[in-house]
């Protein structure tokens, strides 16, 4: 592995603690950020071992506090040259017409606008140092859309787009971008998110198949990063083999004016 620093974030469970896992079995120093302090420290607790660990609990949304924490990092993480943003959610699964906004003010603000906000802090040193990979993590649901993603949909849409037309804006430097788009990934706190807290709910979204497993991802975005310096792999789009694309949409019943 060429990178030396990484920060990830939604690092405290799922997907973005097994990547920090990977991660550290290759000696990539890890800033680990999320918002459960108890979480982030059993972490470096367990990877102490294999690397060194800084973590930064807070709420990513919070941009004054991402950049002061960011900007006080011991000088051996300070030439960031990984950035996994990993951190989002879904909340809700109603149809747009019944969701709630303060959940769709939540997804826009974590999923679009925190991402957005840690890849401008971290992106100039990456070009100044013409050293770099940002991998966003989307999802499938940012191509195909299902009744109830509505606004969590496009969030991953946006990630999608966001990574496509930064690789247009590095075209000149060696700085890489990705967006690895999971499907259905069980053993995380995903669905749990979204039904805030049902476990019922939440466990019946994988009943009878088998959903991809964070462990799925986390491999695809070490691949990523160890690819040939001249190598940029665009997107990445993963779906357990029990899931598809559904049909367009019909209704039978609906009442036409
Ligand atoms: C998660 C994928 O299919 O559960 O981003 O919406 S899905």
């Amino acid at each position: 592995m060429n990178y030396k620093v990484a920060v990830v974030t939604g690092a405290s469970s799922g997907i973005g603690r097994a990547i920090a896992e990977s991660l550290a079995k290759q000696n990539v120093r890890l800033i680990l950020m999320a918002r459960r302090l108890d979480k982030l420290e059993q972490l470096k607790s367990d990877l102490q071992s294999l690397t060194e660990i800084h973590i930064i609990a807070c709420d990513i949304t919070r941009h004054q506090e991402v950049s002061d924490e960011l900007n006080k990092v011991p000088d051996t993480f300070s030439k960031i040259d990984v950035l996994i943003n990993c951190a989002g959610l879904a909340l809700g699964l109603d149809v747009a017409h019944k969701a709630d906004w303060k959940d769709w003010e939540t997804m826009v603000n974590v999923n679009c606008t925190a991402l957005s906000y840690l890849t401008h802090l971290l992106l100039p040193g990456m070009v100044e140092r013409n050293i770099g990979h940002i991998v966003n993590i989307g999802s499938t649901a940012g191509t195909y859309p299902y009744k109830g993603a509505n606004v969590y949909g496009a969030t991953k849409a946006f990630v999608e787009h966001f990574t496509i037309n930064l690789k247009s804006d590095l075209l000149g430097t060696s700085v890489r971008v990705t967006s690895i788009e999971p499907g259905m990934v069980g053993d995380s706190e995903f669905s749990l998110v979204r039904f805030k807290g049902d476990e019922d709910k939440a466990k019946e979204v994988y009943e009878g198949l088998k959903p991809l497993c964070p462990e799925d991802v986390s491999e695809s975005v070490l691949w990523v990063l160890t690819q040939p310096a001249h190598v940029n792999i665009n997107r990445m789009e993963i779906m357990p083999v029990s899931q598809g694309p559904s049909l367009v949409a019909y209704s039978r019943t609906g009442k036409l004016k």
